[in-house]
């Protein structure tokens, strides 16, 4: 998967990644020349006391750090914005395929997973993709080279070259691989603390409100101290690590001037191939260093990669049409021919052989006590599930045939639970339609009843809405959806207990302005107050799943026992109150 993902991603940047090989070739030449110009200087420069010698080979030896430099800057910036770009697209591609998922391939995943996936797990391949860039063309080639230059100074000294390596390798290999396990748990240990964290900051008023703050802090707690304990036993491994390397580079330094030191004093060896010599080991030992804890860096970044990879692979459950059909006419009538609908996983249908039609210019309601299907029946209009069996036609096309945007066209909901998103009311009110000028804004809020408290709102329609639209009550939350719903002047409304937070006068003086606003559109209204539905032309009675009644309210009054069961309940309750 991380082959497949870096060589899909990386494509673009190929230019950048030649640049990198070219700059780092030439960095990593002018690296290794270096120690062997600086031997020459003090063999043939300083014990000779030929000073012109000196300021020549001295000129050069500038020359070529300069050049080590430059090329060594200009190969980490081209690594790097490859890298960046990498990164940028990697991370817009899981965006993107996230929000090409039903709602039912995100359960499949969970939030939180899907959030670590497209921020943190990311990165790590990103950074891979950095370190790789940045050390992939220079550590071989300072590695071979550098033992070629080395051995060229002097081949007696050259078993320190053979026994220091595969020590340092060996050292260093060791705790790479006790590594390895703990990186693999320490992702699976941020998702279970991201997961823990967003459930709790998002249920924080349950929480605050049955004083569960001591044995959620404890949930937290666990999950924060399994990540900490990780993340210490991997620190402890670091720890060894860094002392490990350094000794092994003090001994082999140490053993290099000690027998390097015998044969010069013997004669056999100048001082600045010693010198050089152990410039060479130095750079040798370095190189295989980076290279092991790139080595290291690669099944953690693999494990992301597959992570990533499983969510790029997902073919969304809902697919759009392959030869999408325009509809004749776009009306907005509706209808339901015997539809069954089962959640993905669960054995018994949530609806079964539903069947009903919504003209334009009606309006049909659905009661039914919670828990009956209202609302996964309506989540089969705008396609948000897949039916059973049965087909949901608008304006007698199969929506499944239908372009997404078509629908979404045709058919606005507002859905049980209000959703307005962080930015403005005017913001909230365009979600739909980008274009809407202001008096349409107006418009809808006036028909929605929510006109005088966005006014009082400080900015009007340039107020703050929070996250989620925290900052605004239930109830104008609820008439928000609604006007953002107007505005967009669909053919088809749903309503989905929309006006259940409102107060009953409220209610009354919203449905009254909707009716002459909605006058040719369909309304598919759910409702729990049979004072909100009792107008309707048509009203369904739904019971686990099943239509069992239905009729115009008068008529169901009269023959269904359930529906008198309901308005009864209501009477009695309302007497009570
Ligand atoms: N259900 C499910 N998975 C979901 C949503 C619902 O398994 N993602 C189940 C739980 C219910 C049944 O489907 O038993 C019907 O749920 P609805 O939300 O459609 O029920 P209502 O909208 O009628 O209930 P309410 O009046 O409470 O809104
Ligand atoms: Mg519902």
């Amino acid at each position: 998967m991380l082959v497949t993902l870096i060589r899909r991603y990386s494509k673009p940047y190929f230019p950048y990644v030649a640049a990198v090989v070219v700059f780092q070739l030439a960095s990593t030449i002018a690296a290794l020349y270096l120690p062997s110009l600086n031997a020459r200087i003090i063999d043939e420069g300083v014990s000779r006391g030929d000073t012109d010698y000196i300021w020549r080979t001295g000129g050069l030896m500038l020359g070529v750090a300069l050049i080590q430099v430059a090329t060594a800057i200009a190969g980490v910036y081209f690594g790097s914005k490859a890298a960046m770009a990498f990164g940028r697209d990697l991370r817009r591609g899981v965006f993107r395929k996230v929000s090409s998922f039903s709602a039912r391939d995100v359960n499949v995943f969970g939030a939180p997973t899907l959030i670590t996936r497209g921020t943190n797990d990311v990165q790590q391949v990103q950074m891979l993709m950095l370190m790789g860039l940045n050390f992939m063309v220079a550590t071989p080639i300072m590695c071979i080279g550098g033992i070629f230059m080395a051995l060229r100074e002097d081949l007696n000294l050259s078993w320190l070259v053979w026994v220091s390596v595969p020590v340092l390798v060996a050292v260093v290999g060791y705790l790479v691989v006790r590594l390895m396990p703990l990186f693999r748990s320490m992702q699976v240990k941020i998702d279970r603390l991201n997961g823990v964290l967003r459930e709790q900051i998002i249920g924080i008023r349950v929480v605050r409100a049955f004083v569960r703050e001591p044995h959620e802090a404890e949930r937290f707690g666990a999950a924060n101290k399994e990540l900490t304990d990780v993340s210490l036993k991997i620190g402890a491994l670091f720890v060894l690590m860094f002392p490990a390397i350094g000794m092994i580079l003090h001994v082999a330094t140490a053993a290099v001037l000690w027998f390097g030191g015998q044969r010069v004093d013997a004669g056999d060896m100048q001082v600045g191939a010693l010198t050089a010599f152990l410039q060479y080991l130095l750079q040798i030992l370095m190189a295989v260093m980076m290279g092991t804890f790139m080595a290291m860096m690669i099944p953690r970044a693999s494990v992301c990669a597959d992570r990533i990879g499983e969510v790029l692979d997902v073919e969304p459950s809902i697919r759009e049409p392959l030869t999408p059909v325009a509809p004749a006419q776009k009306a907005g009538r509706v209808e339901f021919r015997n539809v069954s609908f089962a959640y993905p996983g669960a054995e018994v249908p949530v609806l079964s052989d539903i069947s009903f039609t919504a003209e334009p210019g009606q309006t049909v309601a659905i009661i039914g006590s919670t828990g009956a299907g209202k609302t996964s029946l309506l989540a089969l209009l705008p396609r948000l599930y897949d039916t059973a069996s049965g087909e949901v036609l608008l304006d007698g096309v199969p929506v499944s045939n239908l372009e997404r945007g078509d629908i979404t066209q045709r058919v606005a909901m507002v859905p049980q639970r209000p959703y307005l998103f962080s930015g403005t009311v005017e913001h909230n009110l365009r979600f739909g339609k980008p274009e809407a000028m202001d008096e349409e804004l107006w418009e809808a809020l006036t028909v929605a009843q929510a006109a005088d408290f966005v006014r009082e709102m400080n900015g009007g329609l340039a107020s703050r809405i929070a996250q989620g639209g925290t900052n605004v009550s239930g109830g104008q939350r609820q008439r928000l959806c609604i006007a953002r719903a107007l505005v967009t002047e669909p053919k088809v409304f749903l309503f989905d207990d929309s006006f259940s937070a409102l107060d009953v006068a409220t209610d009354a003086r919203l449905r009254r302005a909707l009716k002459a606003k909605t006058a040719d559109a369909t309304v598919i209204i759910v409702g729990q107050r049979v004072s909100t539905i009792a107008d309707a032309d048509q009203i369904l009675v739904l019971d686990k799943g099943r239509i069992v009644d239905r009729g115009t309210h008068e008529e169901l009054l009269e023959r269904s026992g359930t529906y008198q069961e309901i308005v009864e309940s209501q009477l009695t309750a309302e007497a009570v109150a």
